[in-house]
């Protein structure tokens, strides 16, 4: 199993003026985000607009992504989907071409039982063979992972990591102290700093896909001890991502990878 402790960007999708995928600039990107030190890539998540994506576009994307990247960093891409079938479809297609993981916010919009939300997982970690990172959003899905009976989920051997985009950093420990093995990947880039003091071991956010040095910095002061140095670093990130979140984080961080001359559209 891939060693899923890193420092990812969560890759925009590049468009066209007619709102088209534009594949050419996505591996152009990849190349850039490795130049620029990302230590892996998550593909198709909450920043790539997956939910907005027809399915064969997800799977070219993850296609392109994991063409590009070779063996150069692991891979992770996120196949959840409304419903189950075409997760399962979407994890299959990720595995045979060479991700590391599959990572999945539960099943959204209708109310699922907690078996429901376990069996959905189970049904991506079968269909893929591949290590699972539980992509934990509460605000965008309403469904919180990290508390209640859901959690048993986390006690699979194939559930390797936790995406936690969530602030609530007591949830976060809580579940680490109960999942030994579990690896956690801090999900809101404002909180990395709170991340990394309660037990995670890398990121997966939108802002790396330019700021992936200001992060690394920012890990290696905190496991150095210099404290006063690590909260500066994320002062100086939160100056940036207060601003993105007002004008809406998406296009803005499509704005700011054009400013570095790849141009991803709207
Ligand atoms: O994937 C991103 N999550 C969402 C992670 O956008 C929902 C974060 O990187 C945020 O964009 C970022 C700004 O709030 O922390």
């Amino acid at each position: 199993m891939k060693d899923l402790r890193a420092i990812y960007p969560a890759l925009p999708t590049p468009m066209d003026a007619s709102g088209r995928v534009d594949y050419g600039r996505l591996a152009e990107l990849v190349d850039y985000e490795l130049a620029q030190g990302a230590e892996g890539l998550y593909v198709g998540g909450s920043t790539a607009e997956a939910f907005l994506l027809t399915e064969e576009e997800r799977m070219l994307v993850a296609e392109t992504v994991l063409k590009r990247a070779g063996d150069r960093v692991p891979v992770i891409v996120h196949t959840g989907a409304g419903g189950t079938d075409a997760a399962v479809r979407l994890s299959r297609h990720a595995a045979e071409r060479g991700a590391a993981a599959v990572s999945s916010v539960p099943p959204i919009y209708f109310k699922y039982t907690t078996e429901e939300i376990i069996g959905y997982y189970l049904s991506l970690v079968e269909a893929s063979g591949l290590p699972l990172v539980v992509y934990n959003i509460p605000a965008f899905t309403g469904v919180n992972m990290a508390s209640g009976p859901v959690r048993e989920l986390f006690k699979h051997p194939q559930v390797a990591a936790v995406k936690h985009t969530n602030t609530n950093m007591y949830e976060l420990e809580r579940l680490l102290a109960a999942n030994p093995g579990l690896v956690a990947l801090n999900g809101y880039d404002e909180a990395f700093l709170s991340g990394l003091s309660m037990g995670a071991e890398g990121m997966i956010g939108s802002t790396v896909n330019f700021m992936a040095r200001k992060f690394i910095a920012l890990r290696a002061a905190f496991r150095e001890g210099r404290n006063a140095e690590a909260l500066r670093l994320q002062r100086e990130a939160n100056e940036i991502i207060e601003t993105m979140v007002e004008v809406g984080v998406f296009n803005a961080v499509k704005y700011a990878v054009a400013l570095r001359g790849i141009d991803c559209g709207s």
